[in-house]
């Protein structure tokens, strides 16, 4: 019995050196697991960035587990937790605020699985506790914003800028405002005379404008986080009996099909762009941080800016 065994097995080392026994293959066919924890639905970037990221998976083969935090973060945690029970081979999240997350972070580094951030950075002394942050440069989207009015400012005296914040805490919301202010303060002329927080979303965007519009009866600007606020914001617009895009000037950011419309039709003059399409990207990223492969701590996404007379031509080439 014990011989044959032996036999056996000695039959199974030569096939092996021979390469006429193959080796169970699982761990060569096992699909990489990717759990990763989205921000939410809150706006037309989000959904060509969650289009991006499921198709570009499928497509890579990798087998995502996908979470919409609602704009949460103690959602985002408690998915996170879930990736980490579930063992994934490498977790990812669009941090919907920058701090907070050293905690479950350290729980996912004591189980050994990588975190890459994606779109929005987060705060930390620690920065092991995650492989890379692949996104946008939103201080400097902020700038471009800044440069577009200081440029193309064509009126006189003083002017009243009203600012639209994307959620509160968070990165693009953060360094969006401070490119802008950084290079406004250049010139005394233009001030910011409110500020408010719309959420990202087409709701809140018009519901803080029609506020703005109540109390300030001289907007000359309306800086926008992103469209849809921008595209909320000319709704509280018009309904106030005003044109947006030349009673109100609209600078704004992120570049998706809605804001081209709006351009299209005169109500909006300039918005920055902001890539959502980050799928493919991640994907790779995501493959290199499981074989092992050493990466920067920031990669940046290319983006460009779109004034309301490149609008029409831009709109067909156009891919969110
Ligand atoms: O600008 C906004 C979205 O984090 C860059 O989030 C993203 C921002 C984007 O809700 O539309």
């Amino acid at each position: 019995m014990l011989k044959s065994r032996r036999n056996l097995l000695a039959a199974i080392v030569i096939g092996l050196v021979a390469g006429t026994v193959a080796l169970p293959s699982f761990a060569a066919d096992k699909k990489l697991t990717f759990g990763f924890a989205q921000v939410g639905a809150e706006s037309e970037w989000r959904t060509a960035n969650t289009a991006s990221i499921k198709s570009a998976a499928k497509e890579a083969g990798i087998d995502l587990k996908f979470s919409d935090a609602q704009q949460k973060q103690e959602n985002q945690i408690k998915a996170i937790r879930s990736f980490i029970a579930q063992k994934v081979d490498v977790i990812g999240f669009a941090p919907v605020v920058t701090t907070g997350w050293d905690t479950v972070l350290k729980e996912a580094k004591a189980a050994k699985i990588p975190v890459v951030l994606t779109d929005r950075s987060i705060e930390t002394k620690d920065d092991s506790l995650y492989v890379t942050t692949i996104g946008s440069d939103f201080t400097e989207e902020g700038r471009k914003a800044g440069h577009w009015l200081l440029d193309n400012y064509k009126g006189q005296g003083d002017v009243n800028i009203v600012e639209l914040q994307g959620t509160v805490g968070s990165a693009p919301a953060i360094e969006r405002q401070k490119g802008f202010l950084e290079v406004i303060k250049a010139d005394p002329r233009f001030k910011v005379i409110r500020s408010q927080t719309g959420d990202f979303t087409r709701a809140k965007g018009k519901e803080v404008m029609e506020a703005f519009l109540k109390a300030e009866p001289n907007i000359n600007v309306l800086f926008s986080h992103n469209d849809d606020m921008a595209i909320g914001a000319i709704q509280a617009i018009e309904a106030a009996g005003k044109k947006p895009g030349k009673d109100i000037i609209i600078v704004s950011v992120d570049g998706v099909k809605g804001a081209f419309e709006a351009m299209m039709a005169g109500k909006m003059n300039v918005t920055v762009e902001c890539n959502p399409l980050l799928g493919a990207q991640l994907m790779d990223i995501v493959k290199q941080v499981k074989a092992g492969k050493p990466l920067p701590k920031r990669i940046n996404t290319k983006e460009g800016i779109f004034p309301m007379e490149s609008a029409a031509k831009e709109f067909p080439s156009r891919k969110y």
